[in-house]
């Protein structure tokens, strides 16, 4: 077993620029759809709310009782469909993909906000395979302590209306197709279109910090403006959208400092340039809605004047520092050409420490066998291996 100082930073943080790779998506009915340019007409949506909008304070948790919502139990980071794209990028490609991790955005998201976010525990799976690290939630640990039961029924509806409330958001605040080529019957009904969190859009990206070289697949809510042309990134065209509570006492502004920095990490790992806030009071009626550059984050955070007690200021730098640390131990900690174990990688709660050690064997077949690669990856990566 060995383990890291969760006190560890990187001297640098030399950050490559974020490059979406391929997109997929998954369909109302749950089931994914691999076709890139099905999932960008079909499931990637346009942001439209203009200001007047606001006026008639739309309340945020209607049509709750209506809502389509996907079992939490398969609402998980899904590799076979991730690996199942990867592949069909590769063959297009005419190479294997050349990086050092191979994981989900979310992941990553608690890896970087680790240093601001000492209470979380974090149980994650690695398995090496083909010299690169697939890294994976341990979802079954994390369904063990949400079902954990909750004696404050209130508090329990409460967290499902916000749940819903920041679906609902998503509905008013986008339109399916470029405003031009939408019905007005579109435009004008969307505080009654059902809500759901079946569909969503998968964007791919490539990116990196130091040496290492990530490939990250996570979530985007909508367009800003338009896909631009061949050559162009479209990533800076991609937008984040959150809600959260109007923001009325100190407590609740270091409340929102921490949100507005996960909302940071998580737009910053893709290279998400716009992220839209939607303020809501305690009955759930949009108050407001704020637009943030994600580029500025840092300095708002650095900058905001509030009475934060025992609560450390915010420094996004320095989480740069611990993650850039973190995955160049990692690579260097687990042989890359070992195929013949998998670890988890965990840290508990209030801890010092984040420790690799060794899976069971029956851990490690169950990973290397469905549980993060199928037969059909490995199978294609071994028919491209050159040695
Ligand atoms: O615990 C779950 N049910 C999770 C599911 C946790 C993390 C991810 N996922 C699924 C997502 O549905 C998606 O298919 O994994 C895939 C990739 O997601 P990601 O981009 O890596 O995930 P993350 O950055 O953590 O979250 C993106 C979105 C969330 O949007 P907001 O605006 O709330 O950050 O994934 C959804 C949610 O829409 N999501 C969840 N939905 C239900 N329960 C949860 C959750 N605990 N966490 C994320
Ligand atoms: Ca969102």
């Amino acid at each position: 077993m060995s383990q890291i100082d969760i006190n560890a930073r990187s001297e640098t943080t030399a950050l490559k620029q974020p490059k979406e790779l391929f997109s997929y998506s998954r369909n109302i009915d749950g089931t994914w759809n691999l076709d890139e340019a099905q999932s960008k007409t079909e499931l990637l949506s346009y942001y439209y709310f203009p200001d007047a909008l606001l006026a008639s304070k739309p309340n945020l948790s209607q049509g709750l009782k209506n809502f389509i919502k996907i079992p939490d139990a398969m609402n998980v980071a899904d590799f076979p469909s991730l690996l199942k794209g990867l592949q069909n990028h590769e063959q297009i490609d005419g190479k294997r993909t050349k990086v050092d991790i191979i994981t989900f955005r979310g992941i990553m998201t608690k890896m970087l906000t680790l240093p601001y976010n000492l209470n979380n525990g974090i149980d994650l799976y690695i398995t090496a395979f083909d010299k690169q690290l697939f890294i994976k939630n341990n979802d079954e640990l994390d369904e063990k302590r949400k079902a954990r039961p909750n004696n404050d029924p209130q508090k329990a509806h409460h967290m499902q209306v916000c749940e819903f409330a920041g679906y609902k958001f998503e509905c008013l605040t986008t339109i399916p197709k470029p405003w031009a080529q939408c019905t007005r019957q579109t435009i004008d009904k969307r505080d009654k279109k059902v809500v759901n969190n079946y569909e969503q859009y998968i964007s791919v990206v490539k990116t990196g910090i130091g040496k290492v070289k990530t490939l990250l697949a996570g979530e985007v809510d909508c367009l800003w403006d338009y896909i631009p042309e061949d050559g162009e990134s479209i990533l800076p065209h991609y937008v984040e959208l959150k809600t959260s509570r109007v923001v009325t006492s100190p407590n609740q502004a270091i409340q929102f400092e921490k949100k507005l920095f996960r909302t940071w990490a998580q737009c910053f790992l893709l290279g998400i340039k716009r992220i839209v806030y939607g303020f809501r009071d305690d009955e759930y009626a949009l108050q407001s809605v704020e637009i943030f550059d994600t580029e500025e984050v840092p300095l708002l955070l650095k900058d905001n004047e509030i009475p934060r007690n025992e609560n450390p200021r915010v420094v996004c730098i320095d989480a740069l520092k611990w993650y850039g640390a973190v995955l160049d131990w990692l690579t260097k900690n687990i042989d890359l050409s070992d195929e013949l174990v998998s670890y988890k990688f965990s840290y508990l709660p209030n801890g010092r420490y984040f420790r690799l050690s060794k899976c069971t064997d029956e851990e490690n077949s169950s990973l290397r066998e469905g549980g993060i690669l199928t037969e059909e990856f490995k199978q294609w990566r071994r028919s491209i291996r050159k040695d």
